[in-house]
């Protein structure tokens, strides 16, 4: 703390004191009477979310007061009080959330990025060499298509819960012109979601391209609010590259295209991030890496899938649960988060976004996968001299 140097050292004390309290605001009693009721109900709940494991009565307790510049508790964990089925629970409705209520944070963060304690520090960007990565089912047997995407939040403005209409439109006129700038590669179109016809809506959504509305999750964590404004979707033209505008997060860039060529996917996400950063300042906290709304996408804030067709593998729960706990990866339906696969087609992806670099995290991403369809055709084979006896 700067040490003032007036005369009388009482009025440094009051001087400090004013200038801390200007800093936060007076929580509002239906908030704490909301958040009682709330963390009540919850504590009583058979829910699973991490919130629920670690928000215990004393951390409840000591944060039930603390407030960021904009935020309190209740903006961080309302979304995970009334959807006891969360599997986190929690988002950060600013920056500042994830210092100021970090008793809450860490244990949550150390719990689901698979050990990251909040002595730990996630490592400075490195992509490494992506083409090192080449084709993962150079016979196109086993996946339909491979997606590599990253979360990014803009320096200076807040999160999702604290922006204004005017934000959200400056955000999608940010990332706009930004793709204008950038190589023929990128060349493409902008969907805005206001006017968007419900026809091209849904055939964006089925075929993977376009995220969901109505995530009640997101909802409940009032991230939602002025929908559809400045919400949109922009790719290029071969739709090989793709950003979301203010879904979850102020930026989504997503690199996807059929077949296993992760190399391919991964130097494309590489090309469209160093334009987009060449022009767009974006949060980055020196302990957690880049920060975002939610705390499942910090440090790279990367999600590398593939949707890969393994009925084999998939049908042996037992090896199917080891080799995903192994390789700390998350399976999903093909519809996006909180889907069931279908007809044998999974969504499988790692888990973990912080405490390695984004090469590192590709490379473990690229070992499990080769491994997983190693697996697949070793049960294809027994199955193949069982019938053939
Ligand atoms: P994320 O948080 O990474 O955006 P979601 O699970 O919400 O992930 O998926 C968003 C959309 O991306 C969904 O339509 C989903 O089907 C699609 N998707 C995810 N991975 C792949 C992939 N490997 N190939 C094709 N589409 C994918
Ligand atoms: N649905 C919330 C968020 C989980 C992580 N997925 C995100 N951020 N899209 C939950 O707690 O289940």
């Amino acid at each position: 703390m700067l040490l003032l140097h007036f005369q009388t050292p009482r009025l440094n004390w009051l001087f400090l004191i004013k200038r801390y309290k200007s800093t936060k605001f007076e929580i509002k009693p239906e908030v704490l009477a909301t958040l009682d009721e709330g963390y009540a109900k919850l504590r009583s709940s058979n829910s699973n979310s991490l919130l629920k494991k670690h928000l215990t009565p004393e951390i409840f307790k000591s944060l039930r007061t603390k407030t960021t510049k904009s935020s309190t508790l209740l903006d961080c964990i309302q979304s995970g009080l009334a959807n006891h089925d969360s599997k986190c629970g929690v988002y950060a409705p600013d920056a500042e959330a994830y210092t100021i209520f970090a008793d809450l944070f860490d244990p949550i963060i150390q719990d689901y990025h698979c050990g990251f304690k909040k002595t730990d520090k996630h490592p400075y960007p490195n992509f490494g060499n992506p083409c090192v990565f080449g084709d993962l089912d150079p016979f196109k047997h086993y996946i339909a298509s491979t997606r590599i995407r990253c979360a990014r939040s803009i320096r200076g403005y807040p999160f999702n819960p604290g922006m204004t209409k005017k934000h959200y439109d400056d955000v999608e006129d940010m990332i706009h012109c930004t793709l204008s700038k950038m190589g023929d590669e990128f060349k493409g179109v902008l969907h805005p979601l206001f006017g968007m016809k419900k026809s091209i809506q849904r055939k964006l959504i089925n075929d993977h391209f376009l995220f969901k509305p109505g995530d009640r999750f997101l909802e409940a964590a009032n991230a939602c609010r002025y929908w559809p404004t400045g919400r949109s979707i922009y790719h290029n033209f071969d739709k090989t590259f793709l950003v979301w505008c203010n879904e979850e997060d102020h930026i989504r860039m997503i690199s996807m295209q059929r077949g296993g060529n992760l190399g391919e996917v991964f130097s494309r996400l590489l090309r469209g991030i160093r334009g987009m950063e060449a022009n767009i300042p974006f949060e980055y906290h020196d302990r957690l890496g880049y920060l975002n709304f939610c705390p499942t996408n910090l440090g790279t804030a990367i999600r590398a899938s593939v949707h890969i067709r393994i009925p084999k593998l998939a049908s042996d729960k037992t090896k199917f649960e080891q080799i995903a706990k192994k390789y700390k990866l998350q399976i999903r339906g093909t519809h996006g988060e909180h889907t069931d696969a279908e007809d044998g087609l999974y969504d499988i992806s790692n888990k973990r976004r912080i405490g390695l670099t984004e090469y590192q995290i590709v490379r473990g991403f690229c070992k499990a996968i080769s491994e997983i369809i190693q697996l697949e055709k070793a049960e294809k084979g027994k199955t193949t001299s069982k019938n053939s006896k």
